[in-house]
């Protein structure tokens, strides 16, 4: 048995609608597992966001509760994403936040890809 401290999914959050297509999105690819598109306030001259297509809320239940399939079939999405956007050769940034703690606005599993410029160091 296990528990966790994650909420429960709502089916309203703004990247639930764009899955559903009721909110327009710059997608970059698609696949079954795996949404990828640019984020509406770009934080880098490259900011897509990656996103699976399962109710997960953050990495916290994504990586506990989806099938290994779905955990496969999404980094490999979003290892096709950096592959079809060039930007393998110079480098880029992966990165999710989870929680309160983790400043998550959209609950909704997302991994931020930054690139296009050198980009600063992290700051915890
Ligand atoms: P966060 O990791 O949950 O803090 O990131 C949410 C991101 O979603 C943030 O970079 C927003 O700019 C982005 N975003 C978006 O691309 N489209 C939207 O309609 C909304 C947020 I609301």
């Amino acid at each position: 048995m296990s528990t966790t401290t994650t909420p429960a999914y709502d089916d309203n959050n703004v990247f639930a609608r764009i899955l559903r297509g009721e909110i327009p999105c710059r997608r970059v690819y698609e696949d079954e597992f795996a949404l990828a598109f640019h984020d509406i306030n770009p934080q880098a001259p490259v900011h897509v966001l990656v996103i699976p297509k399962g109710r997960w809320v953050s990495f916290a239940d994504f990586s506990a509760g989806a099938s290994a399939q779905e955990i496969a079939g999404f980094w490999r999405a979003v290892g096709e994403v950096t592959r079809r956007l060039g930007i393998a050769a110079r480098g880029y940034r992966l990165l999710s936040n989870v929680g309160a703690d983790g400043g998550q606005e959209v609950p909704h599993f997302h991994v931020h890809l930054f690139a296009g410029r050198r980009l600063g160091r992290m700051v915890a």
